[in-house]
């Protein structure tokens, strides 16, 4: 499977074309629409999240609820393009010069960008914006409701925000407070704190970023490979997630902190029960050893850096005059963790899914859905 998007944060619209997917698979655009909702929610979003109802509109690939094997194409429309249509017009009529940007805002991509492709900041800015995430959401959304019809499952919680660090279970009643929160926290002290936390950071004009974790279950062991750099899955993982703006870190299971212990301490003994197969009584790997799924849950830990556009600025030099000065403030979110939770679980999706397409047949669900049973059994069966 491949995809590509484009779209700038304010133009009209935000596409994608993906292939590769098999046919015959049931795809909801209601469940879609869900996961792009479920991206704009957060305490602390923007202005804009009060202007845009992100839903899909599916072109082509899609007909009677199944997908035919064809590229699927989807569309998202930008509702603040009404606002902004006569500054970024494509045409000779485009207004280039109001909400020009003179003054880079350090940790965007504004100066770099200005400097590589010689083009007016906002051309960069348009382009870099998070805004792109909804159509990567959209498109991991097929993969997590083919994955889901596999009954591979995804979920994720926010860790920490700030200085506010959460105390992690593994219980049902907590999985389901994680579901309810705003947050996507499960420690019932937690929303409170961050919710105040966040008000101290909006009072200074200041931004907030955190550490999410995603959980990807009932997996198979095999998927990825080690025999060639670009097979292994966590590699391919770890791409994925740092691709996504704002995210400066991943790790697995352990993550850092296996470097502090004896190995006897770090690696997952390997145990056995008839019917179930293989198993581990630990899972310090995060589910993936040489660079394939163990058959343990994936567990993905990336850090998200504050938000870059500061409403009290850092400073910066003027493109034009050179002379030091506050950078630019674009109307921007205090803090978008839960949004880049739900990025991330859409983004980690899609390599997991291309991992099983290539393991197994796939140009149609039937063959896949056969193919993953069949092996599921045969593990089960070793
Ligand atoms: C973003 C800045 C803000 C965010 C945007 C990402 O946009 P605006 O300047 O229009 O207020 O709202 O995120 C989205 C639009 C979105 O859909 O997530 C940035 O600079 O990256």
């Amino acid at each position: 499977m491949r995809y590509l998007t484009a779209g700038e944060s304010h133009g009209p619209k935000l596409v994608g074309i993906l292939e590769g997917v098999p046919s015959g698979a049931k795809i909801d655009k209601a469940t879609i629409d869900q996961a792009l909702q479920e991206r704009q929610k957060g305490p602390g979003r923007g202005g804009r999240m009060k202007i845009e109802k992100d839903q899909i509109t599916i072109l082509s690939g899609v007909r009677g609820g199944l997908t035919t094997g064809a590229p699927i194409a989807l569309e998202i429309i930008n509702r603040d393009w009404a606002n902004w249509e006569k500054i970024m017009a494509w045409g000779d009529e485009a207004d280039l010069e109001s909400r020009k940007v003179m003054t880079p805002r350090p940790g965007h991509a504004d100066l770099t960008g200005y400097l590589k492709y010689r083009t007016e900041v906002r051309n960069v800015l348009e382009r870099a914006s998070a805004r792109e995430t909804a159509m990567r959401v959209a498109i991991g959304n097929i993969a997590v409701q083919i994955l889901e019809a596999l009954g591979v499952e995804i979920r994720g919680q926010v860790l920490s925000v700030g200085k506010v660090h959460m105390d992690s279970e593994d219980t049902p009643e907590y999985w389901q407070r994680v579901q309810a929160s705003e947050w996507k926290v499960g420690d019932p002290k937690g929303e409170e704190a961050l919710d105040a936390q966040l008000q101290e950071a909006r009072s200074q004009g200041e931004s907030l970023g955190g550490v999410l974790q995603i959980q990807v279950r009932n997996l198979l062991p095999g998927l990825g490979s080690y025999v060639q750099w670009d097979r292994k899955l966590d590699g391919r993982l770890a791409q994925a997630v740092l691709s996504v703006q704002a995210i400066k870190g991943v790790a697995f299971g352990m993550g850092f902190t296996a470097g502090q212990h004896f190995g006897s301490k770090v690696h997952d003994p390997i145990g056995y029960d008839r019917g179930r197969g293989y198993y581990r009584y630990s899972n310090n790997a995060g589910g993936i050893e040489g660079g394939m799924t163990n058959g343990e849950p994936v567990i993905i830990e990336a850090v998200m850096k504050p938000i870059p556009t500061l409403y009290s600025p850092l400073s910066t030099v003027n493109l034009e005059t050179k002379e030091v000065m506050e950078a630019s403030v674009e109307r921007s979110d205090v803090c978008a963790v839960p949004a880049a939770l739900v990025v991330l679980k859409h983004v980690a999706a899609w390599e997991i899914l291309q991992a099983i397409l290539e393991k197994f047949p796939a140009d149609t669900w039937d063959e896949l859905n056969k193919a993953w049973q069949d092996y599921k059994r045969f593990v089960s069966e070793q």
